[in-house]
């Protein structure tokens, strides 16, 4: 056992019996959402993952230790703490050699989950290729961890604060099949659609799952993204959000924001300007993602016991 992993006891009996257990990311918390509904979202999102029968395992870093499974007290840490890091992979051991507090981004929750032995990860948005990334070289690490690590990832898509088809010609290079559920058209976060058809689709949990034990089995590394639409009550059109979206990407340029900040404050931005509508369709698509991802990790637990 890595010295570094603290898994709950719930998570660590659930691995050792062959249970289903999802994976979830803490940067959302601190660092995606707003107080006091981050904290709501986190313990609801948990929930759906219980009531479709898999175990939730949150990822954060505390203690100079990697956490899967947190405590409620936890979870309500952070997403109330100020002085939460934002950690990917490059910052892990900094945080840790620190002893600081640390929320994971979708790589570093990868790689945690992965040294745990869980195979699902249930998200709202993944990071991907910046719009101007040719100028920028803004390409987040959240796709190279894509390309190395073995775990399936459940989002809703790409948000078009990111240059999608880049995203998915990126995706394309290192190998990650992108597999929407239930749809012809790659979804875009707060939209079902894109304007790009997705590379793959499957329409139920049970062919995702075999999909994802034929990828491991053939020794063919990596993750797989499964975009899951956000459901058509809750979605927002892409013309409204395109609006918010140049603001936001402006208002970063004349700010000088760069490197880690880029993301979370674009994120900031749209929620502040978009109110009540983005954040409810934010915490919509992901319970929506924990429900599939739930289904997901039952049904690919089934196929390997
Ligand atoms: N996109 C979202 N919500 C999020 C993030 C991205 O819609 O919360 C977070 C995730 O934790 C993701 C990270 O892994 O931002 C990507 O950051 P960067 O672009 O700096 O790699
Ligand atoms: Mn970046």
């Amino acid at each position: 056992m890595n010295s570094y992993l603290s898994i709950h006891p719930e998570v660590q009996e659930a691995l050792t019996n062959g249970k289903p257990v999802v994976a979830l990311e803490s940067t959302i918390i601190s660092h995606g959402m707003p107080y006091p509904k981050n904290v709501e979202t986190a313990l609801a999102v948990e929930q759906v993952v219980r009531d479709n029968g898999a175990v939730p395992a949150t990822i954060a870093i505390f203690n100079s230790s990697c956490y899967v499974g947190l405590t409620n007290e936890e979870l309500e840490y952070f997403g109330k703490a100020k002085d939460v890091w934002k950690v990917s992979l490059r910052d892990m051991p900094y945080v840790i050699s620190q002893n600081l507090y640390g929320a994971t981004t979708v790589a570093a929750t990868m790689r945690i989950a992965s040294m745990a032995g869980i195979k699902v990860f249930v998200t709202g948005g993944i990071g991907g290729v910046h719009r101007d990334a040719e100028k920028t070289m803004d390409i987040s690490a959240d796709l190279t961890e894509m390309g190395q690590t073995s775990v399936a990832i459940v989002s809703a898509g790409v948000k078009s604060i990111l240059d999608i088809g880049l995203t998915l010609e990126y995706l394309e290079t290192m190998g990650i099949p992108v597999v929407t559920y239930g749809q012809d058209e790659f979804p875009s976060f707060y939209s079902r659609k894109s304007g790009f058809t997705s590379p793959l689709r499957l329409d139920t949990a049970k062919e995702i799952a075999a999909l994802l034990d034929t990828k491991w089995k053939l020794e063919l590394n990596g993750a797989v993204l499964i975009a899951n639409p956000v459901p058509a009550k809750y979605e927002i059109a892409s013309a409204e959000m395109e609006v918010h979206i140049q603001q936001a990407l402006n208002a970063a340029k004349e700010k000088n924001i760069s490197g880690k900040n880029v993301t979370p404050f674009l994120l900031q931005y749209i929620a502040e300007h978009t109110k009540g509508e983005s954040l409810e369709a934010n915490i919509a698509l992901i319970k929506h993602n924990a429900k599939v991802g739930a289904e997901v990790a039952v049904n690919f637990a089934s196929l390997i016991n």
